[in-house]
């Protein structure tokens, strides 16, 4: 089959394993990368054997014509990023958050959708290895009906060392972190009814909120508690691990430290290790996080070769509006049904 061309927007942090994750899989081919900075560019380009390397993401679109762009820049640059690219006819994955705003997202996505081109949200969170054997437990129906969960991402690593913007955001942990564990109750359990949030700052070195402690009553009536906190200094640092405790009618099953996975039924104990790929590239300290990248680009190049893919821009939506109700609950101190 054809390989797809692909021109990259943004060579920071994430770059560097968002590149070789795409180096892993047969159908992309990187024909250009652009960045702010074009040394950056151009030293990301040479590290990765791709290029060439451009500071004018227009001009990049204008000679390479790439069948698609991956938008790994910062947030507040997506929804400008996205729209260069669907004027270009070129399709369009772009990392999470979204946007910064519930709005700016449904315009992306309206645009994209008046271009008629695809729109991904590189989404990974629900790609990792634990958490696709959790669901696979879940849908085998050994614990029954789940009626309650927990889902838990609290930290104390030093995430401001190699992403500095984070501390600059004035919304911080529940656009970050909460895109992703909000995404993976929807993974789990389906839509949510109902939020309620209280949020604190407990750094006094960042302008956002760095904990955030969110209830949802899914649709199907579960219970779920989704808490994440980057303050939180514990006998055992489980970054960037999400931890996750599910209780059902027939038993249950917990997500612990360490990608161990047990499952507890009237008959006992069981337990398996669901353990990253551990890709030469990726940065130990992320391990489950950066492997699941090429998971989430696999399910991706699906859908831009017209299968089903799971991240789209419409389906990530419904993960922005959870965000943003837990923002809108927390300043308001009150529940929010969703529509
Ligand atoms: O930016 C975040 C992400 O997507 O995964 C973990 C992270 O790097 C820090 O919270």
């Amino acid at each position: 089959m054809k390989k797809r061309t692909c021109a990259i927007i943004g060579t920071g942090f994430w770059a560097n394993y968002q590149i070789p994750a795409w180096q892993e899989l047969d159908g992309v081919e990187i024909v250009a990368v652009y960045n702010r900075t074009l040394s950056r560019g151009q030293q990301v380009a040479k590290k990765f054997g791709i290029g060439p390397a451009y500071d004018d993401a227009a001009r990049m679109l204008q000679e390479h014509k790439p069948d698609f762009v991956d938008i790994i820049t910062d947030v507040d640059t997506h929804a400008a990023f996205t729209k260069l690219a669907a004027t270009h006819r070129a399709d369009v994955i772009c990392q999470k958050p979204m946007a910064p705003s519930y709005h700016q997202a449904s315009e992306m996505l309206q645009f994209c959708e008046q271009q008629q081109v695809k729109l991904f949200i590189h989404e990974n969170f629900r790609w990792q290895a634990p958490i696709r054997a959790l669901k696979k437990i879940l849908d085998s129906g050994r614990i029954g009906t789940p009626f309650k969960a927990r889902i838990s991402f609290c930290s104390g690593f030093p995430v401001f060392e190699n992403q500095p913007f984070l501390a600059e955001l004035e919304h911080f942990i529940l656009t970050d972190v909460g895109s992703h564990v909000l995404d993976v109750s929807r993974f789990l359990f389906g839509e949510a009814r109902s939020v309620y949030c209280q949020t604190r700052r407990v750094n006094p070195n960042i302008r956002g909120e760095d904990v955030a402690n969110v209830f949802l009553e899914m649709q199907g009536g579960l219970h779920c508690f989704v808490e994440m906190s980057y303050a939180s200094i514990l006998e055992k640092e489980s970054f960037p691990q999400t931890l996750v405790l599910v209780e059902g009618d027939k038993g249950s099953v917990a997500l612990g430290h360490d990608f161990e996975l047990k499952m507890t039924t009237r008959q006992g104990t069981t337990c398996e290790i669901s353990r990253p790929v551990m890709y030469p590239w990726l940065d130990p300290d992320y391990a489950v996080v950066h492997a699941s990248i090429v998971e989430c680009n696999r399910n991706i190049l699906l859908g831009l070769n017209g299968g089903n893919a799971e991240t789209t821009g419409s389906d990530n939506l419904k993960t922005v509006a959870l965000v943003w109700a837990s923002y809108a609950s927390a300043a308001e101190g009150r529940v929010i049904y969703l529509s």
